[in-house]
């Protein structure tokens, strides 16, 4: 028995079949795989306590995406075989209106939408939630077009002064964390809207030029992983803002205490925390800018 396509509908069946081979053979090198293993999500991720949650909704929701197209697939592919032309002379039903199916095409997206949307908020909440005394507070400053990370809450490693650390656009600063440990981040920022984003956290959030003291943007990290993540600044805040880099280095507590004890030998230690303007370097043009004021370091 010989199987008798309509020539457009055989043609179409080729197109998909050479598509979806095309697809899965692209698709095998090693780290393809472990990508699809964390559904796409950046490499040592999920870094902390509150990413969990973060992965696991961006999970479901592909898990939902792809069901509800599996869904659409088969209906597509079932009707366009089940109500297909099937000769010269005929022309298959056409049907204009069907109440009940525009009914339910329009109330099943809002009804998908709403399940996002609630899973979303659900999240959101549990990922900002915060404690009242977390382990340590670091004042992060996003500054044109660097960072300067204030480790405020330890002075009593170094003695009393503010250990810090300050980048410059040619010199990546390093955020140095502590693994297990509740640490807040406070966001301040000098001049212009930046965004202090650790892809590995899955957590980015901005930083707002005029908020100060309390109500400044905050959230709370726990580190779960010891191991290296990179950092950016995510909101385009200027013409060097793609070197507005970092490093974050999750370390064990001590480690960390010896990393503030080291910057504190250093020199790197001040009365108060550096919180931009004339205090954090800003980075126009970068060094040179500085050197032609006789401001270099
Ligand atoms: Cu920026």
């Amino acid at each position: 028995m010989s199987l008798q396509l309509p020539k457009r509908f055989r043609r179409a069946a080729y197109g998909v079949a050479l598509g979806s081979s095309l697809l899965l053979l692209g698709a095998c090198s090693a780290e393809d795989k472990a990508q699809a293993d964390r559904w796409a999500m950046p490499a040592n991720s999920p870094g902390t306590e509150q990413a969990v949650y973060i992965a696991d909704l961006w999970k479901w929701s592909w898990v939902a995406a792809l069901a509800t197209g599996i869904v659409v697939w088969a209906l597509i592919f079932y009707a366009s075989w089940r109500y297909r032309r099937r000769s010269e002379s005929d022309v298959p039903v056409q049907t204009r209106y069907n109440l009940p199916l525009e009914i339910f095409y329009t109330i099943a997206p809002i009804m998908m939408v709403i399940v996002f949307f609630y899973w979303t908020v659900v999240t959101q909440d549990t990922v900002l939630e915060e404690v009242d005394d977390p382990d340590h507070t670091i004042e992060v400053v996003g500054q044109q077009w660097s960072w300067t990370f204030n480790y405020s809450s330890d002075r009593d490693v170094t003695g009393g002064q503010v250990p810090y650390t300050s980048g410059t656009g040619s010199n990546i600063p390093t955020l140095v964390l502590p693994v297990d440990q509740i640490v807040e981040f406070k966001l301040s920022s000098p001049d212009v809207i930046h965004s202090f984003w650790i892809p590995g956290f899955l957590m980015k959030m901005d930083i707002i030029p005029g908020q100060v003291g309390e109500e400044r943007n905050s959230f709370q990290v726990t580190p779960t992983e010891e191991g290296t993540f990179k950092g950016k600044c995510t909101e385009l805040c200027g013409v060097s803002h793609s070197r507005m880099l970092f490093n974050v280095e999750v370390v064990s507590l001590a480690e960390y205490e010896s990393y503030l004890q080291d910057l504190e030998a250093q020199g790197f230690v001040a009365d108060e925390p550096l919180l931009g303007g004339e205090d954090a370097r800003t980075q126009a043009g970068l060094d040179a800018a500085l050197a032609n004021e006789g401001g270099a370091e």
